[in-house]
């Protein structure tokens, strides 16, 4: 029998899920479907009922319910439990266990798309956002020197870096870190300025930007951001959000299958549908 899995979200319309998820079922001749499911803010408990009852494999879970489901799982990993957001589900026999493979799948971008080693680096976060807190938490347990954090505004942010307890990080000021800008390794946006249709905004200003940083965007719509843009002329390495959004889905589709898809094949796929 077929095995079902899928995207619960809303909206869920827009996703790339089920184009990397099909195709690479198709590759290892795995009977499988992947599909999306809207699900309502207030039958998030009735979903995931519904995937017990239906038996359905296993299921990402995108904006807004990635907090939400939570309570309805039998288990949740440390990991997503601190970040406190699940993005993957795995039924294993009708125990549900949620995972969050956002934050790793970043890191896993981060290092093998931009061939970054990450020990020793000076890595500027801005945001505190859902999007934060994956990468941040994904991010203390690399060897990086610094992972600071910036946000326009303080209480989440400084609130991160408590939770973070870890001497290594430290909270700036918008203004602050763009006069700091040039202490660092890597800079990484999570915030949605320049993100349709914000597409004008930017999270900061990159004017002390030192020439060889890598700059990142988890943005990829539009493909490159403006601000992005500007880094690399600038002199950065710039990478986009492809790479994220690919990597978190083969983390995901590894946990289901116990296969690791091709990742070139899956981003190559999400660039032709994006640029389309
Ligand atoms: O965490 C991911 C999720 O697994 C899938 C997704 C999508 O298909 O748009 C977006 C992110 O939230």
């Amino acid at each position: 029998m077929e095995n079902v899995y899928g995207l619960l979200g809303f909206p869920v319309e827009h996703s790339l899920s089920p184009l990397m998820h099909n195709d690479a079922f198709a590759y290892f001749g795995i009977s499988a479907r992947y599909h999306l499911f809207s699900v309502k803010p207030e039958q998030v408990g009735e979903a995931i009922a519904g995937v017990r009852a239906l038996g359905i494999a296993g299921v990402n879970v995108t904006i807004p319910h990635k907090m939400a489901v939570i309570p309805f799982l039998d288990e949740v990993d440390e990991h997503a439990r601190r970040i406190g957001a699940v993005n993957t589900i795995v039924n294993d026999n009708g125990r549900l266990v949620g995972y969050n493979t956002d934050g790793p799948g970043y890191v896993k971008a981060l290092e093998e798309e931009m061939d970054v080693h990450l020990d020793g680096k000076r890595i500027l976060l801005i945001g505190a956002g859902g999007g934060a807190r994956g990468i941040y938490f994904s991010l203390l347990s690399t060897a990086a020197a610094r992972i600071d954090i910036t946000n326009r505004t303080t209480e989440k942010a400084a609130r991160l870096v408590r939770e973070g307890e870890d001497g290594r990080s430290a909270f700036f000021p918008l203004a602050e870190a763009e006069k700091r800008l040039a202490e660092y390794d890597i800079i990484i946006n999570t915030t949605s300025a320049g993100m349709h249709p914000r597409v004008n905004e930017q999270p900061l200003s990159l004017e002390r930007l030192r020439p060889g940083t890598v700059v990142s965007d988890i943005i990829y719509n539009p493909f490159e951001t403006k601000w992005l843009k500007e880094a690399k002329a600038r002199g950065a390495r710039g990478q986009n959000g492809v790479g994220m959004l690919v990597y978190q889905g083969a983390l995901a589709f590894e946990k289901w299958t116990g296969q690791w898809p091709d990742v070139n094949r899956m981003k190559q796929l999400v660039i032709d549908q994006l640029r389309r």
